[in-house]
Order: C-alpha cells, then sequence, then structure tokens
C-alpha cells in the first residue's frame, strides 16, 4: 500500500520526489520580502552553508573547489549556420546542408549531454561563461543544443533559475551560430498535451527568445500529433526539424512492426508536413550500424530534405553507427564534448572530428579547439559528482530494455529511492515486459515514463505481465497509465491493445482522436491576471506566462523562492550546492557590471531558539546573516 499510495501521489508523478526542501521547510517564506539582492543571495548561501542542499546530501563531493575556467576565444567571431539563416531563411539553410560534402555536427552537450549523465542539473553559468568562447572557436558546427527537453522544467524546480534568462543569456553569447533545442510537439516542454494556442504561444515565445532550431518529436510517433507545433515553427520563420523516433530494429524479422517501410513513410508524412529537415531521434541507441546504413540509405533516396542524425550511447556502439551513417549520406549528426560523452549520452565529438580526417566527409572542425573546450566541460562536470549515475561501462541490456539516455540514470534514480535498487535488472527486464504489454511502442518523454511507472509498480509489488493482465485480478494501475490508455497522449501505431485498454479503463471509452482537438484554448490574458493577483500582483512577462502555462506549480513556487533568495543563478555552482567554507571569497555578478564580493567570515553556534548567525562581508561591509538549523 504504501509503493501504492506513493506511486499516485501528485508529487511523485510531478516528477517531483526530490524536492524535500520547500515543502519540509515551512520556515521559508517567514522572511520579509522587501530586502535587496545581495541580502536574499546572502541568506541562500547561509542556508546551504548551515544545513546543506537537500539534493546533494548523501552524495559524492567535488574533490576541490575551483571555479572552471573557459580557454580563450579567438579575436574574430566568423559568420557561421545563424548567419545564413538570417540572411536567407529555413529553406535556404537546408539547401546548404544538402549542398555540404562535410559532415555537419551538433554539439548537444547543453542539453542532452548533462540531461542524459547528471540528470539535467548543469546551471547556466556554466553554459554561459564557455559560450562565446564557442561562438569565436567553432564557427563551423552546424548548432549548439542547449534548451528544451527536461531542462526547462529542471531549471525552475531544481537549480533555481529562469530558463528563459538562460535563453537569452546564450542567443546572445553565441550569435553566430544555430541554437537547438528540443520539442516534445503537443506536450510542449512538459509530460502532457497542452491546448493548441498554448503549444503555439510556447513556440512563437521561443523562437522570439532566440531558438533556431526546433526539434519536434511526438512520444508515439503520431504525426497528426506534431502539425500544432510544426506548423508554428515554421510559421515563426525558424527550422522545423520535423523527426522520427527510432525504436525496435529494421532488421529483425521478429520486429515487424518497425520496419524500414514504417520509417520512411513517416519521414515523407514529416516532409509533406513541412518539415525543413527531417530528424532521426534514436533516443535510446537501438540503431546498429548496419540498420543505419539501410535506413539513412532509403531516407536519403526517398527524401528531398537533409537528415540529422541523433543517437546514444549506451550500448557503447554509436560512433560505429554515427560513422555507418555519415557514409550512407546523413547530413549531419550530434554529438558531445568528449568530457560530456559517452554512457546515456552522445558519442563523442573529438572522436568523430578525428575518425572523418581525410575522408570524403571530413569535418573542417579544428580538434585542438575541441581539446580546450573539452577541458573546459571536465572541470564542470567535476562540479556534478552528486548527480553521477554511477554507470561505469556500456550496457548491451539497452537492446533488451530500450530505455531513452535520458531516462535511464532517472529510473534508476526512482528505483533506489523505492528500495529496490538491487533489483535494477529485473527492473529492466520489467520494463521490456511493460512495453510488450502496451503493443510495443516507441518509449520517449512522456510515454517512456508511463511505461517506467507501470515497472516499478510491478517489481515492487511483485506482479508479473501475466498478472496484470489477468482480466480476474484486480491491479491499481498508475495513473500515468490510466491517462496514457484513455488517449491523453494520442495514439500509437495500431491503437493500444484492447485488452489492456480494457484492464486498464474497465467500461470507460478511450478517446482515440487528437487530444488537442478536445482541449479548449486557454484565455492568456486570463491566466496572467491570475498568476500575477497569485504573486502579490508582480508583472507578468509573456515568457513567465509561457513558464506558468507548462508548470503552473512549478513556476509559482519558482516565483516564491525568488522572492527569497533572489539571483542564485549568479553564484557559482560548488556555492550553490555546498555553500561556503569560512575565509573563502566568491564573486557573483548579479547584473552585467554589479558583481557582489562575498567573503565567508565565521558560522556561529546555534542559539536557544535554533537559529545561526552566519557572518559575512559583502563588497567589504560586515553583515550577519541569522538562518534557522534545521539538522
Ligand atoms: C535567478 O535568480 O535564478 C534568475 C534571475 C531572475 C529572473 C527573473 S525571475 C522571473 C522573471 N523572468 C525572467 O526571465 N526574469 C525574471
Ligand atoms: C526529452 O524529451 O527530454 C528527451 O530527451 C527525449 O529523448
Ligand atoms: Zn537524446
Amino acid at each position: 500500500a504504501f509503493v501504492e499510495n506513493l506511486l499516485k501521489h501528485p508529487t511523485f508523478l510531478n516528477n517531483e520526489y526530490t524536492t524535500k526542501f520547500i515543502d519540509e521547510t515551512p520556515g521559508l517564506f517567514e522572511f520579509s520580502k522587501r530586502r535587496d539582492r545581495g541580502t536574499k543571495v546572502l541568506t541562500y548561501i547561509a542556508d546551504i552553508t548551515v544545513n546543506g542542499h537537500p539534493e546533494t546530501e548523501g552524495r559524492a563531493k567535488p574533490e576541490e573547489i575551483r571555479v572552471p575556467k573557459p580557454p580563450v576565444s579567438a579575436d574574430a567571431v566568423l559568420a557561421g549556420s545563424k548567419t545564413l539563416l538570417e540572411q536567407n531563411g529555413a529553406k535556404a539553410v537546408a539547401d546548404w546542408m544538402l549542398e555540404q560534402k562535410q559532415l555537419l555536427l551538433t554539439d548537444t552537450t547543453m542539453r542532452d549531454g548533462h540531461q542524459s549523465l547528471l540528470a539535467t542539473r548543469m546551471r547556466s553559468i556554466d553554459m554561459i561563461r564557455v559560450a562565446p568562447v564557442y561562438a569565436a572557436n567553432l564557427p563551423q558546427l552546424f548548432s549548439v543544443e542547449c534548451w528544451g527537453g527536461a531542462t526547462f522544467d529542471v531549471a525552475y524546480r531544481f537549480l533555481q533559475e529562469c530558463p528563459w534568462q538562460r535563453l537569452r543569456d546564450l542567443r546572445a553569447a553565441m550569435p553566430n551560430l544555430l541554437t537547438q533545442m528540443l520539442l516534445r510537439a503537443s506536450n510542449g516542454v512538459g509530460y502532457t498535451n497542452y491546448p493548441d494556442n498554448v503549444v503555439r504561444e510556447f513556440v512563437r515565445q521561443a523562437a522570439e527568445t532566440g531558438i533556431d532550431v526546433f526539434r519536434v518529436f511526438d512520444s508515439l510517433n503520431w504525426v497528426e500529433n506534431m502539425r500544432v507545433a510544426m506548423d508554428a515553427v515554421i510559421e515563426s520563420g525558424k527550422i522545423c526539424e520535423g523527426t522520427i523516433c527510432y525504436t525496435g530494429d529494421i532488421l529483425d524479422p521478429n520486429r515487424a512492426k518497425y520496419d524500414l517501410k514504417y520509417y520512411v513513410a513517416m519521414a515523407k508524412d514529416l516532409e509533406a508536413a513541412g518539415a525543413h529537415v527531417l530528424g532521426l531521434k534514436d533516443m535510446a541507441g537501438l540503431l546498429k550500424p548496419a540498420a543505419a546504413r539501410v535506413l539513412v540509405k532509403a531516407l536519403k533516396d526517398e527524401l528531398t530534405i537533409p537528415v540529422h542524425f541523433h543517437t546514444h550511447d549506451t550500448s557503447g556502439i554509436a560512433g560505429a553507427t554515427i560513422l555507418a551513417a555519415a557514409d550512407a549520406g546523413v547530413d549531419a549528426a550530434d554529438a558531445a564534448m568528449d568530457a560530456f560523452s559517452g554512457g546515456t549520452s552522445q558519442a563523442c565529438l573529438g572522436s568523430i572530428i578525428e575518425a572523418l580526417r581525410n575522408t570524403d566527409r571530413e569535418t573542417g572542425i579544428d580538434i585542438a579547439r575541441i581539446r580546450e573546450i573539452s577541458n573546459y566541460w571536465e572541470q564542470v562536470r567535476a562540479q556534478y559528482v552528486a548527480f553521477e549515475s554511477g554507470l561505469q561501462a556500456p550496457a548491451s541490456e539497452v537492446y533488451l530494455h530500450e530505455m531513452p539516455g535520458g531516462q535511464f540514470t532517472n529510473l534508476k534514480a526512482q528505483a533506489r529511492s523505492l528500495g529496490l535498487e538491487e533489483r535494477w535488472h529485473e527492473v529492466a527486464q520489467t520494463y521490456a515486459d511493460v512495453n510488450r504489454m502496451f503493443g510495443d511502442i516507441v518509449k520517449v518523454t512522456p510515454s517512456s515514463k508511463v511505461v517506467g511507472d507501470m515497472a516499478l509498480m510491478m517489481v515492487s509489488q511483485n506482479l508479473t505481465r501475466a498478472e496484470v493482465e489477468d482480466p480476474d485480478k484486480e491491479v491499481a494501475f498508475p495513473d500515468s497509465v490510466i491517462d496514457m490508455m484513455r488517449g491523453n497522449l494520442g495514439q500509437p501505431p495500431n491503437g493500444f491493445p484492447d485488452a489492456i485498454v480494457k484492464k486498464v479503463l474497465k467500461d470507460e471509452a478511450p478517446n482515440t482522436e487528437r487530444p488537442g482537438k478536445h482541449l479548449p484554448p486557454v484565455d492568456l490574458e486570463e491566466k496572467r491576471t491570475e498568476i500575477s493577483a497569485a504573486l502579490d500582483g508582480i508583472a507578468i512577462d509573456n515568457e513567465d506566462l509561457n513558464g506558468y502555462l507548462m508548470y503552473p506549480k512549478v513556476f509559482t513556487d519558482y516565483m516564491g523562492r525568488h522572492e527569497i533568495y533572489g539571483p542564485v543563478r549568479s553564484l557559482p555552482t560548488t556555492t550553490f550546492f555546498y555553500g561556503m567554507e569560512p575565509g573563502e571569497e566568491i564573486e557573483a555578478e548579479i547584473d552585467p557590471g554589479k558583481t557582489l564580493e562575498i567573503r565567508l567570515q565565521a558560522v556561529g553556534e546555534t542559539s536557544e531558539d535554533g537559529e545561526v548567525k552566519v557572518f559575512f562581508e559583502l563588497n567589504g561591509q560586515p553583515r550577519v546573516i541569522r538562518v534557522p538549523n534545521r539538522l
């Protein structure tokens, strides 16, 4: 019963199971409101120094406190891919891609790289420091994937920063490069279908704030459910990468549901829907080299638009697959900077550049520049050891469970929090069983989360697939499963199997039409007024409005904490997660040109009323901050 309650608890369903901080800390909101930003930031540092950060508690700690130092930029910022988009538009970029001999490359470090290796916890400051170096030293990159997917809600929820501000800053720092995001079509950057006008408004804002390439996919590969998002991207003048999610194995005759014909037909539908580029998204890293050769050749033969390949290195073979795809003529591929590559992340960017040197597909990227930037990322990664998954070696088990790279480490952490860590391989097998029970579906956010919820529920309750399917056995399904069977994420090819729909929904009839068709439009101005009223009347701009539309509670909680803690995004990462040591000095640039110099002098004893005085110097002036000792 405990596990069942936990699985159904909204906190768990919203992926909020680690945000103990706010919920268990009622005292947080008792501070007076009108304080300057320096005091707010000191309050945050004092609190973390005394009480620790709940997310790093009990986890490995960085070996040394050192602010990562980016390499030196080349003098001139040369024209890059972005320049062509600005001058000639999206179609011109696609045509240009087709004309290139070299394999074009996207660097995913700032999005999928850390999403897949560090539970998406990389903070903006670590990206923004190196972004100008990308612009100056790597103008040959096709694009920089730096936004969307899970980064949006993790920024608000766990990192206490505004994702829009991150995008604005990255955009400004890389004026010559295409910025790229991952968009879950009608699911936006969330876990559920949103009304059509919310999806359109989100795309409009993302384009305005700074996204150039939108990789749009649907978690069940339902093209019908991608049109609203794709149309909005096309209308914005930005690049629409209509995307196929790859699952199964096209060379396996026993896996006929997702065969070559299926993918080619979907690709043609996406081309007809107006995609400028075809995205081939292998989110779990299941596409094997020989199959990539066949699939890419077929796509190149049948389409007139370029093909952009994305895969994960979970099994250790992604590099070989990219080289096979390059051989077969793929136009562009994704990779992560060396220090953020391998495992559940992307293949190694530097190694691909080296492997293609002196071949037809030579990339033209200077490997020395890659090494310098990767050395920076190595220092960055060292700050986040608390979020490492511990995955030590390639895992061919991925061909069994088919979990996306971006989910793998997350699900493992969920299993750990349910006390199922020792039974991980059972979870993996059960995940595969659930997939078959659901009719063999594409598993990628949010459908992958549904399969994961069901698998955890079955392992924790010792239920087999046969027991779940037994019409005479009462089973309490997770809410996300009920929601998906109702049709609220859309339809997989040929629908869900009747038997499981009936078992989950009993006599309720599912909706098999596009979910957005039945969701009434949201009155945006009414929402703006509603949020403003909930937040003491502060002005809500369009970016904030879009944050709220995606994640109402996550956004308002973020704003509440922002009121208390101020611009904590400007703190160094080790300070953000571990506080400061007596005698330590840091700098925090809270506005361009406005820097706080902060020195922690001492931490006092806990008084009888349970408070601790923390002694600082702020820009040379002594400051004392009192925080409750909650340990
Ligand atoms: C932070 O302190 O972590 C972010 C800086 C605060 C930016 C504020 S928060 C809400 C609003 N939306 C923005 O894009 N910027 C402001
Ligand atoms: C996401 O949707 O966040 C993904 O990374 C899917 O692969
Ligand atoms: Zn991915």
